[in-house]
């Protein structure tokens, strides 16, 4: 006999290990709306809802809203929204059902089922994980892309958008004309400041619509930041098998966790607050001090690990941490060059956070790949790696570790390129430029680093123009391109031990 599908019928009779929501699920009534409900808002924001709902049962039910891949309206639906949340810690499996999702609409042919939810009256937050290229911002500046393809067709077609600030512009429109209510766009991607920029793209569209539209959105509409971490790989067959057989049913929606979780947002909202504070997430007037910290030192060190791994032949995080060499080049980048770049945050030991950063990467259960974290590197790197190059820079410290990570991502396009052989499908918006780049240009690093650190939209000029930045990424990309990648990255660890390890031992 095949496994009971989950459902709020099935609900009561799996088994009593397996936590389900604490509240009325059919209750719900929808109040927040979700763009992009991927792996990592169904183990972050729908968790803290989860807990919000349990806690103080509110009109905080959530609707998603998915405008690119995957479809989920049908799986989710069937499941009437529930799905279960697995946390994995090497051996241990915790299974709760989350019940905070109403339904997801899937929007992916026309934006019209987007646009229903988003100007309804009811919704009164939006938040989003559209990926940071999802913003259509150009990387190194923040602004939005008035190139990108999407963009161009949003501006001439603006009741038909197909961009997340597209989409957005119109709902305001929408609900500007409709009913005025205020709203708040809450970004939950890893794009430095990411309410500001999330606020620039769509405030380009409103000017350009004309109208009162961008006086409206000025009083109207509040686009707190945010910093949200957790770690939530994309979902494989083998999770949807561990449901069902350790736990007995079938669930098509499964989701996967480490056990840490984290969410700081800025306590500026446009109306009704749900109140995520009172179930862990903390509420702040500025988020930069720890989206610093997080995005320097936890996704630094997961790109840093993703390129490194790959060029070492390590499929997931867990595994290229393993790797002393690796393991111990990202503690010293970290340690030595990262660590100095940080702003104070109230209550963190900046020393302690990158201990437990590196220690959350160890976990064997987390099976997250190094192509995944990899992909769109170019939307990455900016605030992971080039950023607190150009703080260190500017302090006259040295990049010589921060540049290796930077190497990385340029070789790891490179070595995916026909000239190189296709060593490995990539998904980046600049891939297939630098696949020209490589296409056009011999195989010298100098000329190839050269042509890459020449990429404005990445790279800012002043930046790219610095000649010890230059020279660190000419010698990695050199040495990441050569036969045997690891001996440069064992080369670079040995120039740079660490400082406690070169002093005496101190007489007793
Ligand atoms: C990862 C992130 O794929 C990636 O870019 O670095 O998704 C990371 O796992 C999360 O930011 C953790 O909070």
């Amino acid at each position: 006999m095949s496994a009971p599908e989950l459902s709020p019928a099935s609900l009561d009779r799996l088994p009593l290990e397996v936590r389900k929501p604490a509240y009325d699920h059919a209750a719900l009534k929808p109040g927040i709306a979700h763009i992009g409900v991927g792996a990592f808002h169904r183990c972050h924001q729908a968790e803290y809802t989860d807990d919000l709902l349990a806690n103080q049962f509110d009109r905080w039910g959530l609707v998603g809203i998915n405008i690119r891949p995957p479809l989920l309206a049908d799986t989710l639906g069937r499941q009437d929204g529930l799905y279960t949340r697995l946390i994995r810690q090497n051996d241990e499996v915790e299974a709760r059902v989350i019940g905070s999702i109403i339904r997801v609409v899937d929007s992916q042919e026309s934006a019209a089922p987007a646009l229903d939810v988003l100007a309804s009256p009811d919704i009164e937050i939006v938040t989003m994980t559209v990926t940071e290229k999802g913003y259509c911002h150009i990387p190194s500046s923040g602004a939005l892309d008035l190139d990108h393809p999407d963009v161009v067709h949003d501006l001439a077609n603006p009741q038909s958008p197909r961009s997340v600030p597209g989409i957005l512009a119109r709902a305001l429109e929408l609900r500007m004309a409709s009913h005025g209510r205020p709203v708040t766009l809450l970004s939950c991607d890893n794009i430095p400041t990411n309410g500001i920029i999330l606020s620039n793209v769509v405030r380009a569209f409103a000017e350009r619509r004309g109208g009162k539209l961008a006086e409206w959105i000025d009083a109207n509409v509040a686009f707190p930041s945010a910093m949200v971490d957790r770690i939530a790989p994309a979902t494989t067959d083998a999770d949807v098998d561990t449901v069902e057989q350790r736990f007995g049913y079938r669930d098509n929606a499964v989701v996967v966790g480490e056990r840490f979780r984290q969410w700081v947002i800025e306590n500026r909202f446009a109306g009704r607050v749900p109140r995520w504070d009172l179930v862990g997430a903390t509420f702040v007037d500025d988020v930069t001090p720890f989206e610093h910290l997080k995005m320097r030192v936890l996704n630094g060190a997961q790109t840093t690990l993703c390129y490194l791994g790959v060029l070492g032949g390590f499929e997931h995080t867990f595994e290229a941490i393993a790797d002393p060499l690796l393991a111990t080049f990202v503690h010293r980048m970290l340690t030595q060059e990262t660590l100095p770049t940080l702003m104070p945050v109230p209550g963190v030991s900046p020393t302690a956070y990158v201990e437990q950063s590196l220690s959350r990467l160890t976990n064997t259960a987390i099976h997250h790949r190094n192509h995944q974290i990899a992909t769109d590197g170019s939307q990455k790197i900016v605030q992971r790696l080039l950023n607190p190059i150009r703080d260190r820079l500017a302090k006259g410290g040295s990049v010589a570790l921060l540049s290796v990570p930077v190497a990385g991502w340029m070789a790891y396009l490179i070595k995916a390129s026909a000239r190189f052989g296709r060593a490995w499908p990539v998904s980046d918006p600049f891939a297939e430029r630098i696949a020209a780049i490589t296409d056009r240009i011999s195989a010298n690093s100098r000329e190839l680093a050269h042509a890459i650190l020449a990429i404005d939209a990445i790279f800012d000029p002043a930046l790219a123009a610095n000649a010890t930045f230059r020279a660190h990424v000419i010698a990695g990309l050199d040495g990441l391109l050569s036969e045997d990648p690891m001996a440069f990255v064992r080369h670079v660890c040995a120039e740079h031990e660490d400082v406690l390890l070169k002093q005496p031992a101190r007489s007793a």
